[in-house]
C-alpha cells in the first residue's frame, strides 16, 4: 500500500480524533510546504547565493546567516495570507508579525526558530526549523506589534500543535498534533512528505548523553554530578558505560533522541545565568518538550516542566534537559536534593 502523505493523516487524524480542524490543517501543511522550499534553498549550498553572512544581527545580537533571513522570509510569506493565522513570531524578529490588513484573520499564532543550528549552516551538518502552534486569545489586542506580544505568552501546555524539519541526508518533518507524534519523510521527486513512522517512543533509558561539554567549568552542582557519574561508567554509581554526542543542532541532537533514546542538556550554567539559559523557551525548548512529552519523554529546566512555565517575554531563555524518561527525572532529582 502507498504511504499516506502528511495531507491524508491529517485528514485521517481529525476524521478519527477530532484534533485537527481543516484551518489548522491548512497550516501545517503550509509550514510544512515552506519547509520543502526552504530545503531546496539549503540544497543549492555554494551553488546559489544562499552562504555566509546576512551582514545583520538578530533580537538576540546574534550575527544573521543569509540562510537564516531567507528561511525566515520563506515561512512568513508562506503563512500570511492563509486566513488561519492572526500573528507570527520569531527568533530572527524582535517583534510579532501581523497579518496584514489586505488578508483574512484566523485563530491561531504561529511561532518558529526558521533555521536552528545556524553555526552548522556553512559546514554542511544538518540543520533544522522548529514550530509551534497556540491559539490565538479570544480578546488579544492585535492592534500593533508591540501589542501583540502579550498573545503568544501562553505555556507550552497551551500549544496545539509542535514540530520540526530536519535538513539532513533525508528531509525530515517530524509532527505533534496532541495524539503522540509521526515522522514524515520528504519524497524529492514528487514534493511531498510521506508517513515514514507512526506512534514515535523514546526508549525510557539510555546510554548515550549530549552536552557541550566546554561548558563544563559553567555547570551547576547538580548537572556535574551527573555527567560526572555518567562518565564514571560501569564502575561508577549508574552501573553502565555511556556514548556522547553533540552535533550543535538542537534539531538533529533532538531527532536523535526521538529515534533511538538519549538525554540532551543545555542546562543553566554561569555563562548564561544573566539571559536565562542558552535556548529559547517559546520556539526551541517548548515545541520540543511537546514533542518529546507526546513520544514519551520528559523535558524539564532542571526544576520544573519545561511545558508549565509561564512565559514572561517572547523571546525569553530557559535552561532545557530532555529526552529518555528515566534519565531526564535522575538528573531533575539531583536539582531538587540540591535546592
Ligand atoms: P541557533 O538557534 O542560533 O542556531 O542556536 C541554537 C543552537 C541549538 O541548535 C544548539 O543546541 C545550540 O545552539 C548549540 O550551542 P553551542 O554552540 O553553545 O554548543
Ligand atoms: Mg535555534
Amino acid at each position: 500500500m502507498a504511504r499516506p502523505t502528511l495531507s491524508r493523516y491529517l485528514v485521517e487524524e481529525h476524521r478519527c480524533a477530532g484534533c485537527v480542524p481543516a484551518d489548522l490543517n491548512f497550516l501545517i501543511k503550509i509550514v510544512a510546504r515552506a519547509c520543502l522550499h526552504i530545503s531546496v534553498a539549503i540544497g543549492k549550498g555554494g551553488l546559489g547565493d544562499v552562504l555566509g553572512e546576512a551582514g545583520s544581527d538578530n533580537v538576540q545580537g546574534e550575527a544573521q546567516k543569509k540562510l537564516d533571513v531567507l528561511s525566515n522570509e520563506i515561512l512568513l510569506e508562506a503563512n500570511e495570507w492563509g486566513g488561519y493565522l492572526a500573528a507570527m513570531a520569531s527568533e530572527e524578529m524582535e517583534l510579532p508579525h501581523l497579518v496584514p490588513n489586505r488578508f483574512p484573520k484566523g485563530k491561531y499564532l504561529l511561532t518558529f526558530d526558521p533555521l536552528d543550528g545556524s553555526s552548522n549552516i556553512d559546514v554542511n551538518v544538518s540543520i533544522g526549523t522548529i514550530f509551534s502552534v497556540l491559539k490565538c486569545p479570544d480578546n488579544a489586542d492585535l492592534s500593533t506589534p508591540e501589542a501583540a506580544r502579550q498573545a503568544f505568552l501562553q505555556p507550552g501546555t497551551a500549544q496545539v500543535a509542535a514540530g520540526y524539519a530536519l535538513y539532513g541526508p533525508t528531509t525530515l518533518l517530524v509532527l505533534s498534533v496532541g495524539r503522540g507524534v509521526a515522522m514524515f519523510t520528504l519524497d524529492r521527486e514528487h514534493g511531498q512528505f510521506l508517513l515514514t513512522q507512526e506512534n514515535v517512543q523514546i526508549p525510557v533509558q539510555t546510554k548515550e548523553f549530549a552536552i557541550n561539554m566546554s561548558n563544563q567549568r559553567f555547570w551547576e552542582a547538580p548537572v556535574q554530578r551527573y555527567v560526572s557519574e555518567m562518565l564514571a561508567g560501569k564502575e561508577g554509581p549508574l552501573g553502565k558505560d555511556y556514548n556522547m554526542r553533540w552535533v550543535a543542532s538542537m534539531v538533529s541532537d533532538v531527532h536523535r533522541i526521538m529515534t533511538r533514546g538519549g538525554i540532551f542538556m543545555y542546562p543553566m550554567d554561569e555563562k548564561v545565568r544573566t539571559q536565562g539559559g542558552k535556548l529559547r523557551l517559546m520556539y526551541e525548548a517548548n515545541p520540543m518538550a511537546f514533542l518529546v512529552e507526546q513520544a514519551g519523554g520528559a523535558a524539564t529546566t532542571g526544576r520544573q516542566r519545561i511545558l508549565d512555565i509561564a512565559p514572561q517575554d517572547l523571546h525569553q531563555r530557559v535552561p532545557v534537559i530532555l529526552g529518555s524518561r528515566e534519565e531526564v527525572e535522575r538528573v531533575t532529582g539531583y536539582h531538587q536534593g540540591a535546592a
